[in-house]
């Protein structure tokens, strides 16, 4: 009899097309129901499974990973970010992790850049307005729904990773002056190419823009970088943008800022404890919501989802999988 194929359990619904690979090649069970598994079930997947499969809405911690079977040997996460997953406690207990970077960057940037059009011109605002009125509206007007140009405006990038860069060429054909703050300067050909400008002190460059762009990872150190403090930075016509993660921003200091008119408005795809929406951002019209789409495209759910087959299968034939996260790089 052959020996039994490891067990490679995930736990969302993901596209029918990588579900019928993954039972093609591998022993998986796939999930029925497109909901988040309970703490329960997930506790019980990782106890069974040599592979598992998780999503941002997994929350994978040192003490789910205490209750881990002895087989489990790789954590192929469906999703670039790993904040999800406590990846230096898998690896002290010689768990590989993994992710799907590159595939998404294009997408993301894209919903990024809508946002910074979206929000200072008022479009979900117009959109609202129609839709709420059932087509029926004055008609034009020389001072109504006037929102603020962009061409011309200083975005700050926080995070000039392969998104931060993306959302850069995106920006810079609009029109916009680029500065950016990461770790270290992009390299010169790029920063030429873009004319970007680099800011170590992120103090100084939110003190200097007129749009704040979010596009660096949720680690331990990025947690609230835009900080009640920080915030109070900005000038009083700045947007923010956040297609990241909400825990970057102290979202309820931004919230306060947006209600007091501190800051101009706030275009964002990622909350600080999703699923939930702090109900007081409902309420303002200087904001744009959107349910965290930043990656959802049909193109890119299918190569996330073909990401995660190459590096199961890679692993399970012995070698490194391309996508491995190591703490270095997180
Ligand atoms: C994904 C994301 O949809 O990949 C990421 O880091 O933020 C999202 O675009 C989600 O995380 C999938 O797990």
């Amino acid at each position: 009899m052959p020996a039994e194929k490891p067990l490679v359990i995930v736990t969302r619904k993901l596209p029918d097309a990588i579900e019928a690979r993954m039972a093609e090649l591998f022993n998986v069970r796939l999930r029925d129901s497109d909901s988040a598994m309970s703490t329960a079930d997930l506790t019980d997947a990782l106890r069974h499974a040599a592979v598992i499969v998780p999503t941002v809405t997994d929350r994978i911690d040192a003490r789910m990973l205490s209750q881990a079977g002895p087989d489990l040997r790789l954590i192929a996460n469906f999703g670039t970010g790993v904040d999800n997953i406590d990846v230096e406690t898998a690896l002290r207990r010689g768990i590989t992790v993994t992710n799907t970077p590159g595939v998404l960057t294009e997408d993301t940037a894209d919903m990024t850049m809508a946002l910074i059009l979206a929000v200072p011109r008022r479009l979900a605002e117009g959109a609202a307005f129609l839709r709420g009125h059932k087509g029926q509206w004055p008609g034009w007007a020389p001072t109504w729904m006037l929102g603020r140009r962009i061409t011309g405006k200083r975005l700050g990038i926080i995070g000039m990773g392969r998104i931060g860069q993306a959302v850069a060429r995106r920006a810079h054909a609009f029109g916009l002056e680029i500065h950016y703050h990461n770790r270290k300067p992009v390299n010169a050909v790029i920063a030429e190419e873009l004319g970007a400008t680099y800011w170590e002190s992120l103090d100084q460059m939110l003190a200097r823009v007129d749009i704040v762009s979010v596009n660096c990872p949720h680690t331990p150190a990025t947690f609230h970088l835009l900080s009640a403090r920080r915030l109070q930075l900005l000038k009083p016509h700045c947007y923010v943008v956040n297609t990241a993660r909400g825990e970057i921003i102290d979202e309820n200091a931004l919230v306060r800022m947006l209600e007091a008119g501190q800051i101009a408005g706030a275009g964002l795809d990622v909350f600080e404890n999703e699923p939930a929406v702090n109900p007081r951002l409902l309420n303002l019209d200087n904001v744009v919501l959107l349910p965290h789409m930043g990656s959802a495209t049909i193109e890119g759910r299918a190569e996330m989802g073909e990401k995660v087959i190459i590096n199961i299968k890679t692993f399970m034939d012995g070698h490194r999988p391309p996508d491995r996260v190591i703490p270095a790089i997180m």
